[in-house]
């Protein structure tokens, strides 16, 4: 069995829900070999990247997918690479809204994704839903827990990736409904490990 620690947001920017949650919570508890382990995670700067590495820490799993929402996006969207760089255009959940700041000072200015982002890629399209590559996970909060994990995880056998997906229906458009989520975490997440 292959452990997979999944996460999605809580709400942030004035919205009741976060569609990345959403579908997280709503996957299988196993798809394949791969057992999940979900995790709901504050939009905090800090503390966000922190929550995932304390449980990473405790269930050493093989791979890290962190799931997020990008209100303007139409397509499920894997991130290609983090950036050294928090820039925050709203505050976060506690009010925090750095400016221009280094997230590891002295860091590396960028990390890759270690999941396999075009297997994902072509595995989601496959799957029916839209799905393009992301070379820009902005500068707020998700791109912060992408570097801050991708820095943490640098030269160790723990693969680490991040999927932004748009709103829901209900949250304005463009937007995917919730089952088409599903269904594209779902092929992201057998596209993981090389069968
Ligand atoms: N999206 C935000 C942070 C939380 C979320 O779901 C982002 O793209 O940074």
């Amino acid at each position: 069995m292959k452990h997979l620690l999944i996460t999605g947001f809580e709400p942030f920017g004035g919205e009741n829900i976060n569609p990345s949650w959403e579908a997280v919570r709503l996957l299988p508890d196993t798809i394949g070999d791969v057992a999940l382990h979900k995790l709901q995670i504050p939009t905090l700067f800090g503390t966000a990247a922190q929550t995932v590495i304390d449980a990473a820490a405790e269930l050493q799993p093989g791979a890290i997918l962190c799931v997020g929402q990008a209100g303007s996006r139409s397509a499920v969207t894997p991130e290609y690479v983090g950036i050294n760089l928090r820039h925050a255009r709203i505050a976060d959940n506690a009010g925090l809204q750095p400016q221009d700041e280094a997230i590891v000072p002295g860091g590396p200015a960028a990390y890759f994704a270690t999941v396999p982002v075009r297997r994902m890629v072509a595995a989601v399209e496959a799957a029916g839903v839209p799905c393009t590559c992301s070379y820009s996970a902005g500068t707020f909060v998700c791109n912060e827990l992408l570097y801050s994990l991708l820095h943490r995880f640098r030269d160790t056998d723990t693969m680490v990736g991040f999927i932004h997906v748009p709103y829901l229906p209900e949250q304005g458009s463009p937007s995917l409904t919730l089952e088409e989520m599903v269904r594209a975490l779902t092929a992201a997440i057998a596209a993981l490990w090389e069968e």
